[in-house]
């Protein structure tokens, strides 16, 4: 791995092989990461990030871009093949930027826009107040009803009938449960605005049909390349016909750019490689696995948020078990579980603390855990919780969790080259 940098940067070489080998041997569950392929890796640092280019296929602001037309070309027919959309863009640089670029597309300064509340489970760029986002635009949010800790569908549409929004925005960083999109894009239409699904999260499970598709009914799809899609860290964005014209001139020159043409070679892959029955299996197995891990650790007397999922996250309270979402994360961290603390609905906690944990089955599903390990890690999750400071549960923890990672290797087929 790294062969000209190990020669020519020890140290820095050193510290990726250390990177390398924490993932080799902890247990990641931080439900935004997957595990990128081989190829993937490759692709990523090939010879095309050499090449400046702006503009799209065929209209191009820098010459010697016709190899690079062939590329973006294939990547897009690929993404549209995969998700049945009319148009796609595949040159925002993350989830965010393809936000970013929606809304340059489809807003004007001060417009309305709803989406949902962050420590409900939306995203920094769906409107809260410390994303530079809302000095622009008239954020509104809706949240979760208390009870069943799902959508307030019946406030979504109050709010949306009051304040008239451009747009909607549905999906989020840590909401575990399908949403109903024909639904919001009704109350979106009736309203008058427009609706953006940001699928950056569950875009792997949607792409295998494991999960609804927001495709058909959403006027904006976007999307980060990672975390369930198990791609490149890059975004996309889909559309209806009608917007192709205003989203291409938002992305470029609204929100990028020259592309990221290493990453957009990775995107490629990524399209053919998630259209495979072996993609779909990994997806069948996060959700089945996500459904495992909520059902043992309410058993162990956790309370998992919503009463279940529907897909890669588990969100948990961790109130009944008497400990801060940052002690047990630190605490299973040490322990060789990654994790990360999440606020949950009416969070009495500060961010920095919070009381709860978001846990995510994808890189887990990847390396080829099922459902009996699963049950394993809720074990040891329910043995940390119940004593976070002591040494010698956690030591026996740990132990435990190495011994079980040790059977899935990240790359099983062999070291990376
Ligand atoms: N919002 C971050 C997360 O879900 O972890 C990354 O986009």
């Amino acid at each position: 791995m790294l062969k000209h940098t190990r020669m020519s940067d020890p140290e820095l070489y050193d510290i990726v092989v250390e990177e390398l080998d924490r993932q080799e041997h902890n247990i990641e569950m931080i439900a935004s990461e997957s595990t990128e392929s081989e190829e993937l890796l490759e692709l990523s640092g090939c010879v095309f990030a050499n090449k400046t280019t702006e503009g799209y296929p065929g209209a191009r602001f820098q010459a010697g871009s016709q190899i690079a037309d062939k590329m973006e070309r294939m990547g897009i027919e690929r993404a549209k093949a995969l998700y049945g959309a009319d148009h796609v863009n595949l040159q925002p640089y993350s989830g965010s930027t393809a936000n970013y670029s929606v809304y340059a597309a489809a807003l004007k300064p001060g417009d309305c826009v709803l989406g949902m509340r962050l420590d409900h489970g939306g995203h920094l760029t769906h409107g809260s107040p410390a994303n530079f986002m809302s000095k622009f635009y008239h954020f509104v949010s809706y949240g979760l009803n208390p009870q069943t800790e799902q959508i307030d569908y019946d406030e979504l549409e109050a709010l949306a009938k009051e304040h008239k929004p451009r747009l909607i925005i549905a999906g989020g960083s840590a909401y575990p449960r399908l949403i109903d999109y024909e639904r919001i894009a009704r109350i979106a239409h009736s309203a008058g605005g427009l609706l953006m699904v940001d699928m950056a999260h569950v875009a792997g499970l949607v792409a295998a049909k494991v999960i609804p598709s927001p495709v058909p009914h959403a006027d904006f799809v976007t999307s980060s390349t990672t975390k369930t899609l198990c791609g490149p860290r890059g975004g996309m964005v889909l559309c209806k016909a009608e917007h192709a014209k205003a989203l291409d001139k938002g992305v470029f020159p609204g929100a990028i750019s020259s592309i990221h043409l290493n990453i957009m070679a990775a995107k490629t892959w990524l399209f053919k490689h998630a259209a495979s029955e072996e993609f779909k299996q990994v997806m069948t197995q996060i959700v089945a696995n996500s459904r495992a891990l909520a059902a043992e650790l309410t058993g162990y007397g956790f309370r998992v948020i919503s009463g279940g999922t529907d897909n890669h996250i588990v969100l948990l309270d961790l109130r009944p078990k008497k400990i801060t979402g940052k002690l047990f994360q630190d605490a299973l961290e040490y322990v060789g579980i990654t994790i990360n603390k999440n606020m949950i609905p009416s969070d009495p906690e500060k961010p920095s603390v919070t009381s709860g944990v978001r846990i995510g089955t994808t890189s887990v599903s990847q390396r080829g855990l099922k459902e009996p390990e699963i049950k394993r890690i809720a074990a040891i999750m329910n043995e940390v919780a119940g004593a976070p400071e002591d040494k010698n549960v956690l030591d026996a923890c740990k132990a435990e969790a190495m011994r079980l990672i040790s059977a899935f290797p990240l790359y099983p087929k062999g070291p990376l080259e």
